[in-house]
């Protein structure tokens, strides 16, 4: 037997599903609103010793060895070598450096034809370079470094040989809580 179906009773359960709706779509607003807040006010984060900048975190490695073995080290540190994509960022940068080393940054030229490769697949930019004057000047340095220039007493780039034992600078994203 069906029962009884009273006019109010229909009226109820419309009104009751009409308030489970609204109730799910404020709730889902309110949370994704509660993220956007937390992104706007930056909660975001670096490991111990690395710095910060932008989106990025940077770790300085003052071992020398040669460029693959701090790629591999930047990699093992979930990092990569650091791509340098404005004058802003490599003054950020700089400012961690002592300016008796050389740098290894992410940019090599793996086959010596000045074909310029950024280690994150970054598109090579010529016009958001920093080359020092003169470089890069030999197909056989294939791989770059940041260093500083004393006639110049400016920071930039120069091709040097991947095996040259230099330190190093590791990039990584910053992580949002
Ligand atoms: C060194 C080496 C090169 C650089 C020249 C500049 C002698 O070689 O660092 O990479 O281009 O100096 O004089
Ligand atoms: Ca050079």
């Amino acid at each position: 037997m069906v029962p009884e179906e009273h006019p109010q009773d229909r009226e109820k359960g419309v009104w009751w599903l009409q308030v489970k709706v609204w109730s799910v779509a404020a709730i889902s607003i309110s949370l994704l609103s509660a993220c956007f807040i937390v992104r706007s006010v930056d909660w975001s984060c670096c490991p111990t010793l690395w710095s910060s900048f932008q989106s990025s975190c940077y770790f300085v490695s003052t071992v020398r060895q040669s460029w693959a073995q701090h790629w591999k080290n930047c990699s093992m540190m979930g990092a990569h070598l650091a791509v340098i994509s404005t004058e802003d960022e490599q003054d950020f940068i700089i400012q961690n450096l002592d300016e008796d080393f050389a740098y290894f940054m992410g940019l090599s030229d793996p086959e010596g034809q000045r074909h310029w490769q950024w280690v994150d697949q970054t598109p090579y930019n010529k016009s958001a370079t920093f080359w020092h004057s003169g470089e890069p000047n030999d197909p056989l340095e294939r791989c770059v470094v940041v260093n500083f220039r004393h006639p110049s007493r400016k920071w930039g780039w120069n091709d040097v040989h991947c095996h040259e034992p230099e330190k190093s600078i590791c990039e990584m994203m910053k992580i949002y809580l």
